[in-house]
């Protein structure tokens, strides 16, 4: 069994190694990346049974994802290679501190993913099924699938965990926005960034966003507050405080690190509050090296930071 089961489209990533841009950089860095396959491999690190599965192009990058998602001991059995259509692809480059991403995805094997290929028994023997708004975001039949899959773990209750991740280069605010705004109805634990839910929401003001928040039956668990993470759990608003970074050297993939740091201590059996701790490490830990998923920790080196921590405290 997969205690977690997550699905979703995941790229051959390429970087930009110096900041003149891609217009002029000459070496590029092979990797790969994808929300869904980033909170698959840190459940995985910390320990807990987890699954992806998506639709990869029979080529060279659909390999090496494929290869490299089950060495992090992810199960990969339910991915699929299909047809004609290739791997999706993202190429990013750093000029002058500031981060941007390329996507070559439109039409990728993955966008191709269609509710019949889903395994409803594999969504069903899991504790928790994790979606993100990129996969309602690539195309009309894989967002058939995120609301296919969440009604299989509705009806099989299995909880679900729902991370926006809104990509305002893969649509619209106005097209996000209902579409993320229903499904998070249909979340057990909605993880959304202070941010996002402010352009959701279309409003700058926190205490409109908590308002708007609580009428949603989930758990909600809000990233990016001052240093800390807020969560809102039946009326009730609490903070849960930052680990300091001690260098922050590329933020992306923090909000995927906090969900499976999150996901993993739900897992463990932890109150929520301790699961938020967790997530919280685990972004701290990732924004401290590059690359989106390379630097989750093992649960080794979670326990070790937190016995650091301990002591220092004392
Ligand atoms: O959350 C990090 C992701 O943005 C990255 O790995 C790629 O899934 C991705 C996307 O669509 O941006």
């Amino acid at each position: 069994t997969h205690e977690l089961v997550t699905f979703g489209e995941s790229m051959g990533l390429f970087t930009a190694q110096d900041t003149r841009g891609l217009e002029y950089a000459s070496t590029l860095h092979k990797s790969f990346g994808g929300a869904e396959s980033n909170v698959a491999i840190g459940v995985a690190r910390l320990g807990c049974r987890s699954g992806w599965f998506g639709a990869l192009g029979r080529d060279p990058i659909g390999m090496m994802i494929h290869k490299a998602i089950r060495g992090e001991g992810v199960d990969v059995s339910r991915a699929v290679f299909s047809g004609e259509a290739p791997t999706g692809l993202m190429i990013r480059e750093n000029t002058a501190g500031k981060s941007s991403v390329y996507y070559y995805r439109k039409h990728s094997a993955a966008s191709m993913l269609r509710p019949d290929q889903l395994d409803a028994a594999y969504i069903q023997q899991a504790k928790i099924l994790h979606v993100t708004g990129i996969t309602a975001a690539i195309s009309p039949s894989a967002l058939a699938c995120v609301e296919k899959a969440m009604d299989i773990a509705i009806e099989a209750g299995v909880k679900i965990s729902f991370d926006p991740n809104l990509r305002l280069k893969l649509w619209t605010l106005e097209e996000a926005r209902g579409v993320l705004l229903r499904l998070a109805e249909k979340a057990d634990y909605f993880l959304p960034g202070l941010d996002e839910l402010k352009l959701l929401y279309d409003t700058e003001d926190d205490q409109a966003v908590f308002d708007k928040l609580s009428r949603l039956n989930a758990v909600s668990v809000i990233k990016g507050g001052p240093d800390l993470t807020y969560v809102l759990e039946d009326g009730t608003l609490t903070e849960v405080p930052y680990f300091k970074a001690e260098q922050v050297l590329d933020t992306v993939g923090a909000g995927d690190g906090f969900c499976a740091g999150f996901i993993a201590g739900l897992l463990k059996g932890h109150p929520t509050a301790e699961a938020v701790r967790l997530g919280n490490l685990m972004g701290s830990m990732v924004i401290q090296a590059v690359g989106d998923w390379e630097a989750l920790p093992t649960w080794e080196q979670v326990e070790a930071k937190l016995e650091r921590k301990m002591h220092i405290e004392r």
